[in-house]
């Protein structure tokens, strides 16, 4: 077999030496010119003490079928909110299926819907002065719910744009965006994790604070200064209001930020570091053999701005507090602790019981277990070193990557370069750390197809962790679907863990290029079919319905009612600016109706007692059929009228 057939794709045909020789191919093509192969050969395979992973592709550790079909009319069991990535939307699936159930747009834009289209989405998404969008691209990473008690409370969720370093929230009643804020002074906005208790009052016990981690320094402010001194640029740690969805405050640190976590206590927030250097170069990313897990002590912070030690950059008149090391020496006075791990660490994730983080490795073959109640004494000042506050460091593969938690003592690790999950246990872990010889924490391993990124449980992340499912988020498809071109579609693959051996129950499609989810299960998210009337203020009444004019702007209000727009014709002058609300009066859940406007670019949709508006310029002379774009009614065609522009 040569390199190109291993290339496309025939690594399943190949006895288990070949798949990874076949894989070692892609990481290193995929890879090579970070150097990564480098930092790997310190791995010692033979000596992971694993059991023997499951050799054929799927075989032994595969379901035999059926069980985990949902039949026709039944439901799923689980959500899935998972990232869209460069799509810069949120998706909802259906587990175990693993049915697409709804794209929700965030940054991009969705002429479905009318996402960027109406005015309603334009305002929530920002405008320049000429009302354009500002942004039209984003890259969903990571998306996160909002808690109650430790888990969660179907209220928020939360996502990152790590493109134009904004921040959005998804009411879950409708799944729709209510707020999107852009951070200021950060590029590379990639992780993002709401808290789950309040840091300064106990009593609070749901989420009232997000934190962004930021990947990319940057000069301060980022005007020009600065352009070719590295040394002087930094990252900020931002904490966002839940509620307000305003910047509380940033933190300036040493190094970068990865992914976030958070504690369930609500003190600390954890974000892995693989830029301690400070390096432009991804040569001088990797230069050190160690990087950091940097947690981030919240009420000190917020102790910190109250008694005055903040600072502003440039035009952000959001308080920045010093978060480096130089400033912070103290540890009884720290708002920071940074625990090294071993090189470029990707992912950090916490226990269900709350009582470790786990930093994965990337360029180690290991993951890092942290004690969250040894963080808590460095502060106290009771800890020598912050590196003591790891309790564990299992060899575990190559290239790990994510963990997920099973609530019963194991994580699941995704191991990028070995294409396999990992089933791995924390106890067994410390012991070894601690000198068991005998210790053997390494449990179960099995082959995904390929290249896994994010991997996650059901409810693994919250108290309620189940240890049902992990679905595998593969970074490459290859031969798994059938080809559509160029661009493979995503594998995405459900394992059932509730046994010792895990199994892989199917393949699912995901639509380029997820990145991290949660798995809710289904009787938690509460959500309304049709929405209340009231909760739009520009609601169009059957009496208020009809045109007026000002001047040359021109408003056309729009009371529908399947099949009909209850307005037959309208009549503008070319040059005016046209403002188009609409309300949809039908009260039945499922009846949709849209609203097109030939030849004005103009699409978008009203669900059940919703309204909504568009604003545009009639530049266009003759008659121009606006009709409802979504099936509603056996008369839809027939729901068409006139808008007419007259010279
Ligand atoms: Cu969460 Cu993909 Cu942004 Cu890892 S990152 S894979
Ligand atoms: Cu209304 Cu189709
Ligand atoms: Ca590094």
């Amino acid at each position: 077999m040569n390199e190109t057939d291993l290339q496309n794709g025939k690594g399943d045909l190949l006895p288990d030496e070949g798949r990874r020789k076949f894989l070692g191919t892609t990481a290193t093509v995929t890879l090579a010119g970070a150097g990564l192969a480098m930092g790997l050969a310190a791995c010692k395979k033979s000596e992971q003490g694993a059991p023997a992973a499951g050799t054929a592709a799927e075989g032994s550790h595969a379901a035999t079928g059926g069980e985990f079909d949902v039949a026709p009319g039944k439901l799923d069991s689980y959500y899935i909110f998972s990232s869209g990535g460069h799509n810069g939307d949120v998706r909802i699936y259906g587990l175990p299926s693993g049915r697409l159930l709804k794209q929700i747009p965030v940054f991009n834009q969705d002429c479905m819907v009318g996402w960027g289209i109406t005015n309603e989405s334009k305002k929530i998404l920002g405008t320049k002065p000429d009302g354009t969008l500002k942004y039209t691209t984003g890259d969903t990473h990571h998306v996160h719910g909002s808690y109650t008690d430790g888990t969660y409370d179907s209220k928020y969720l939360f996502t990152n744009d790590k493109l134009n370093c904004r921040i959005a929230r998804i009411r879950m009643d409708r799944m729709e965006v209510d707020a999107i804020t852009e951070l200021p002074n950060v590029q590379g906005f990639h992780g993002i994790f709401p808290d789950k208790r309040d840091p300064v009052d106990e009593k609070i016990n749901h989420t009232t604070r997000v934190f962004c981690g930021d990947e990319f320094h940057i000069p301060q402010p980022n005007d020009g200064r600065d352009l070719d001194d590295p040394k002087k640029w930094f990252c900020l740690f931002t904490c966002v209001d839940a509620e307000s969805m305003e910047v509380r405050w940033q933190l300036k640190v040493d190094g970068n930020m990865d992914l976030i976590a958070t504690s369930y206590d609500g003190k600390l927030a954890a974000a892995n570091q693989y830029n301690t250097e400070g390096g432009a170069v991804a040569a001088d990313m990797m230069s050190a053999e160690r990087d950091a897990c940097l947690f981030v002590n919240v009420a000190r912070v917020e102790a910190a701005i109250k008694a005055g030690k903040s600072f502003t950059i440039g035009d952000s008149k959001v308080p920045v507090v010093d978060g480096t090391k130089e400033a912070n020496k103290d540890p009884k006075t720290a708002l920071t602790c940074y625990v090294p791990v071993p090189k470029n660490p990707h992912g950090v994730n916490i226990s269900p019981d709350g009582k470790y983080f786990v930093c994965s490795g990337k360029l180690s073959p290991t993951a890092t277990v942290i004690a969250t109640e040894l963080v808590h004494k460095f502060f106290e000042g009771e800890l020598k070193d912050a590196r003591d506050a790891v309790v564990a460091e299992p060899e575990i593969g190559l290239g790990p990557l994510h963990t997920g938690f099973d609530g019963k003592g194991n994580a699941y690790t995704t191991l990028f370069l070995d294409s396999q999950i990992v089933k791995w246990n924390v106890d067994k872990a410390i012991a070894q750390f601690k000198g068991d010889k005998s210790a053997q924490p390494v449990l179960d391993r099995i082959d995904v197809h390929y290249q896994p990124g994010h991997g996650y449980t059901s409810m693994g992340e919250t108290k309620e962790a189940d240890g049902k499912f992990f679905n595998s988020g593969n970074k490459f498809s290859k031969d798994r679907f059938l080809p559509v071109g160029p661009l493979h579609v995503e594998t995405e693959q459900l394992i059932d863990i509730s046994g010792e051996k895990m199994r892989l129950l199917h393949d699912h499609t995901a639509y380029p290029e997820p990145h991290d989810a949660i798995i809710v299960r289904a009787d938690i998210v509460k959500t309304r079919q049709v929405s209340d009337m009231k909760d739009f203020p520009n609601a169009v009444g059957f009496k208020d319905a009809g045109i007026t004019r000002d001047g040359n702007k021109v408003t056309v209000k729009i009371a529908s009612q399947a099949p009909n727009y209850g307005v037959d014709v309208v009549k503008v002058k070319k040059g005016d600016e046209v403002t188009i609300i609409l309300t949809n009066h039908d009260n039945v859940e499922d009846l949709t109706h849209g609203f097109g406007i030939e030849k004005y670019n103009i699409n978008f949709i009203v669900n059940p007692q919703e309204t909504h508006s568009v604003t545009f310029k009639a530049d266009k002379v003759g008659l121009f059929w606006f009709y409802c774009t979504h099936f509603c009614h056996a008369l839809h065609l027939e729901m068409r009228s006139r808008f007419i522009v007259e010279k």
